[in-house]
């Protein structure tokens, strides 16, 4: 087959086809239909030569460009591949197609994957969320937000000390304190170790405050060591295990799902933005957010709109749809909001995410001027304020010390 003989405008994709949108824009001189039929021929059945090898029963498997429009500089694509091209229950090897070599063809300039849809079949054949936002609710009793830190200085304190940081953090009033998504098991606060001390310091705050308390403890390290990891959150009765989905990897990813012995996971997305942040190449955050979900993580970060990074208030509420759409019957995944918050933004993150949000706050709690317990006070009165339909001022002392601070 050659380029053009993927590309067929009347195709219907049929549901059970997985179908995949991107933008594309070729190098000078590359005519649209071509670069088009390139693109669908790499991810699928094809290559840059017709083939004396091919064989007719062959063909059902082409993929097929079903939708081309001029976009831009370039041209947003639409491509149906059948569902026999992929393994189940195997994401690299999904992704090795239709987001492999295509990304590197000399043809191509640029190019961005902004959707992918799996087909129930191809999908239910992965685990999917174990908890999701309902079964996190559950853990807490809670149909509100949950307010979280993550321990700072993110990198440098010793086990003991991080342990009292989480302590200071749930007595104040977090619900969720997690390691930092650069914190493993460094000598100087090594896995085994804090996850024992943290765990006694979670059960005395617990046991302090009459609540629930959870401690998103990171796994993230070589597959076996983190199956170890988890094994030893496991063997504590810990809830959570806390991933670093991008740079662990998607195969990890799923090990991590059929050998979590239960553990809630949190899935966060260091180095997203070397690959989501050009708007006209790499990969959409949403299909991230698919890709996860489908794997089976929980929750997941999918920024604020507000804070310290990038995305705007439309792509993250887009990001919030990719986790909690309806997607053939798979739970939908908590989303997290975190990066740059202090209590200030509580009221515009109860506007664009709702009840089914964790708010994290990391400097925002442990810059708090009297100390972690207060700013973990200030946050968790925040929220309570707003769920009240309350001002956030002249709610606490701690509160009106945040906004002294940050206002
Ligand atoms: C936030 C954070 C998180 C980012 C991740 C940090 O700390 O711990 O990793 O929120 O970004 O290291 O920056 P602060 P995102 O609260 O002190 O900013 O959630 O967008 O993936
Ligand atoms: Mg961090």
């Amino acid at each position: 087959m050659r380029y053009e003989d993927y590309v067929d405008t009347r195709h219907k994709p049929s549901r059970s086809e997985m179908t995949c949108d991107f933008y594309a824009e070729g190098v000078r001189g590359v005519k649209p239909k071509w670069l088009a039929g390139g693109i669908a021929a790499e991810s699928s059945t094809g290559t840059w030569t017709e083939l004396t090898t091919e064989k007719p029963y062959m063909k059902k498997l082409a993929a097929r460009v079903y939708k081309i429009k001029k976009s831009g500089r370039g041209m947003d694509i639409s491509i149906a591949y059948p569902p026999e091209l992929f393994e189940e229950n195997n994401m690299p090897n999904i992704l090795s197609s239709v987001a492999g070599n295509i990304y590197g063809l000399k043809e191509v300039r640029y190019l961005r994957m902004n959707g992918l849809r799996l087909p129930k079949k191809l999908a239910k054949s992965f685990k999917g969320p174990k908890f999701g936002i309902k079964g996190v609710q559950k853990t807490f009793g809670k149909k509100t937000p949950l307010v979280g830190t993550i321990v700072k200085p993110k990198l440098g304190l010793r086990t003991a000390d991080h342990a009292k940081v989480a302590y200071e953090a749930w007595v104040g009033g977090c619900d969720v304190v997690k390691d930092d998504e650069n914190l493993s098991g460094q000598s100087f606060n090594r896995a085994k170790k804090r996850i024992e001390t943290t765990v006694k310091y979670k059960r005395r705050a617990e046991k302090e405050t009459g609540e629930r308390k959870g401690y998103m403890f990171n796994v993230t390290a070589e597959t076996f060591e983190m199956l170890k990891r988890t094994n030893m959150a496991a063997d504590l009765r810990n809830e959570y295990v806390m991933i670093d989905i991008l740079t662990e990897g998607w195969g990890a990813l799923q090990t991590l799902r059929d050998h979590s012995r239960g553990r809630i996971i949190h899935a966060h997305r260091a180095g997203h933005a070397a690959i989501t942040k050009l708007p006209y190449h790499g990969m959409s955050m949403p299909v991230i957010c698919t890709i996860s979900r489908t794997i089976g993580v929980d929750q997941l970060h999918v920024g604020t709109a507000v804070g310290k990074m990038g995305e705007d208030k439309r792509e993250v509420l887009e990001n919030i749809a990719a986790c909690k759409e309806k997607y053939h019957g798979i739970r939908p995944v908590m989303p997290v909001a975190s990066g740059g918050l202090n209590p200030l933004h509580v009221p515009a993150l109860y506007k664009i995410f709702g009840n089914e949000v964790i708010i994290q706050m990391g400097g925002g709690i442990h810059g708090h001027p009297w100390g972690t317990r207060a700013g973990a006070k200030a946050a968790r009165d925040a929220l309570d304020a707003v769920v009240q339909g309350r001002s956030i001022r002249n709610y606490s002392k701690e509160l009106d010390e945040a906004i002294r601070k940050w206002g």
